[in-house]
């Protein structure tokens, strides 16, 4: 299991009492390289607290912009004690980054406040491909691996 991204500040035996609750994901299928790298990320925290990756319920949607319907559906069922949200997106030629970024944040931070299950969000907002490896298990660390501790720990408030 690889630990070489683990923040020096996690309290990893603290973040195990959240071994018991129920998680799940909701991840873009935009950028797959760079999704199933912080997917890697992800599961990796998972294992070292005791959750084995079939314990997670994945659920898949086309683009980062669907994030908030997918994340809005898992959070009704209210099944889970914290959900994580992954997705990248990349700054090309298009105003499309700005906007679909910054309706992620929007719409993520408004479930966040009905009260049912917390939402985490990963969300790589680079200017190029290189940035997003950089952050997805490069010289930046995985921050699937740092979201889904604050997706444990945010289980246990
Ligand atoms: C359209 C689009 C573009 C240009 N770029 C990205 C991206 O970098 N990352 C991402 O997750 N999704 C992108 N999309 C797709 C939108 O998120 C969305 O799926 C479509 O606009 C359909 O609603």
């Amino acid at each position: 299991m690889s630990t070489k991204h683990r923040p020096s500040n996690l309290d990893l035996d603290k973040l195990k009492s959240a071994s018991n609750k129920k998680f799940a994901i909701v991840c873009s299928e935009w950028n797959p390289e760079i999704i199933n790298r912080l997917l890697d990320g992800a599961y990796d925290f998972f294992e070292e607290i005791g959750i084995s990756k079939n314990k997670i319920d994945e659920l898949k949607v086309p683009g980062s912009f669907e994030l908030i319907f997918g994340c809005y559906k898992v959070q009704s069922s209210k099944k889970y004690d914290a959900i994580l949200a992954i997705g990248s997106v990349i700054r090309g030629e298009t105003s499309h980054f700005k906007y679909i970024s910054q309706s992620v944040f929007d719409g993520i931070k408004d479930l966040n406040t009905n009260g049912n299950s917390p939402i985490i969000l990963c969300l790589l907002t680079d200017d190029n491909y290189q940035q997003s490896l950089d952050r997805s298990g490069g010289k930046h660390g995985n921050k699937g691996y740092d979201c889904a501790a604050a997706t444990a720990k945010i289980s246990l408030i």
